[in-house]
């Protein structure tokens, strides 16, 4: 690690030129820009592939694709969601007035607690959302079990995940509905954008015509919708990028492992493992540091050496007043999660980072853990 390389938690992968200028030229010959393009059908029809989800609709960013995943599953009022995510989760329902109620986290993959989960599962919600946090799948066939009990449609924030499967089924295919980010930070991104991925094809319906104005037919507005389309430009982008998946995931490898090895033994810091039955996780890698202001003391020491480690997700939700003014049931608490978003380390992993980086960023977080000068 050099004095003056910065290292940032991520870095996207970006297309060849050539890859690229292919595509637009294309679109810029045809003159199709949006709205359903051939560039956008040939990336919807791939990811369908690669994802192993027969019903996929791409969409302008991932927080839209949760507003869409919740109007199609016909959630409004109160929805059980976990306070450990980043804060489009939680924004996303607020702005479509659904009111999240907080429910806490399992402490091992911190995603929702189904034990938690069953206090507030009953009439009082319309539904579930569950965060598969870091890629690690929620306990998908406990929640499945709840949700059926009480009869509630859950909705799954797919925004880590791309490809994960979990017990040999992709990860996206749980629930009622998944929504993803293609966000630049993410493995795979369309610089911005996302998808829906319905489970039954009512709800892939529903959520065609609400990413399209609720128009159905050119004279047949059904319903009010919002525009939530992919351009193709984005699209090309997306296509372009999958060329780059197998090197940039077999960089991520490397770097993942180096930093398992570094941290094997180490009673200071705990790294965030995968949930038994997952294939793999590539798109973030996460310690946790406990111990009073150990964990902020290790993300400085990096930042002074030029690395941009992230606390995600710090502070937790039910502790950000804008968010928790919006919550009416301030008598509950959620202990396991504000204390993982007081430890969580998100280290970088990309194909910028070397193995020698990764060496040398995991010796910075033992020695800032010991409180090592
Ligand atoms: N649900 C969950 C669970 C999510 O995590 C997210 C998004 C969403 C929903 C919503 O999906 P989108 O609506 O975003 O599609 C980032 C991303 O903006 C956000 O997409 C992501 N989660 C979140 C976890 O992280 P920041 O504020 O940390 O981004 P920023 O700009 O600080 O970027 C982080 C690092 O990445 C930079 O230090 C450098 C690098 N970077 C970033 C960008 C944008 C690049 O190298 N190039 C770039 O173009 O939120």
């Amino acid at each position: 690690m050099s004095q003056n390389k910065l290292i940032y938690v991520t870095r996207p992968i970006v297309p060849e030129s050539e890859d690229l200028a292919e595509l637009i030229s294309s679109i810029l010959k045809s003159r199709r820009l949006t709205n359903g393009g051939p560039i956008e059908s040939h990336l919807r029809l791939r990811l369908s592939e690669i994802m192993r989800v027969p019903r996929l609709s791409l969409v302008c960013n991932g927080t839209v694709a949760l507003q869409l995943g919740a109007k199609a599953l016909d959630m409004s009022g109160r929805v059980a969601c976990s306070p450990f995510t980043f804060v489009a989760t939680l924004s996303a329902l607020l702005w479509i007035g659904i009111e999240p109620v907080l429910v806490d986290i399992e402490d091992e993959f911190m995603t929702l607690d189904p034990e938690a989960l069953e206090d507030i599962a009953t009439e009082e919600v319309s539904g579930i959302v569950g965060v598969h946090v870091y890629g690690n799948p929620c306990d998908v066939n406990r929640i499945e079990n709840i949700a059926n009990r009480n009869g509630l449609p859950v909705l799954y924030d797919a925004a880590h995940v791309f490809d994960g499967a979990f017990n040999g089924q992709s990860i996206m295919s749980f629930g009622d509905a998944s929504a993803t980010s293609f966000h630049a930070t993410k493995l795979f991104n369309t610089c911005e954008g996302g998808a829906v991925i319905a489970r039954n094809d009512a709800v892939a319906a529903r959520i065609a015509k609400y990413k399209n104005f609720g128009i159905v037919a050119e004279d047949d507005i059904e319903d009010v919708g919002i525009n939530a389309k992919m351009s193709e430009l984005n699209a090309a982008f997306g296509l372009a990028v999958l060329e780059q998946m197998g090197s940039e995931k077999a960089a991520r490898r490397e770097v993942i492992s180096t930093y398992n090895d570094a941290f094997k033994n180490q009673d200071l810091v705990r790294v965030v493992g995968d949930r038994p039955g997952l294939s793999e996780r590539l798109q973030y890698y996460v310690i946790r540091i406990p111990g009073h202001g150990r964990r902020d003391a290790v993300y400085d020491r990096l930042r002074e050496k030029g690395v941009f480690a992230r606390r995600y997700f710090y502070p937790s939700l039910s502790e950000v007043p804008a968010i928790a003014k919006h919550l009416s049931h301030s008598k509950m608490s959620w202990p396991v999660a504000e204390r993982a978003a007081k430890e969580v380390l998100a280290l970088p992993i990309h194909s910028g980072v070397t193995l020698d980086d990764a060496a040398r960023i995991a010796a910075e977080v033992i020695d800032g853990a010991r409180g090592r000068k």
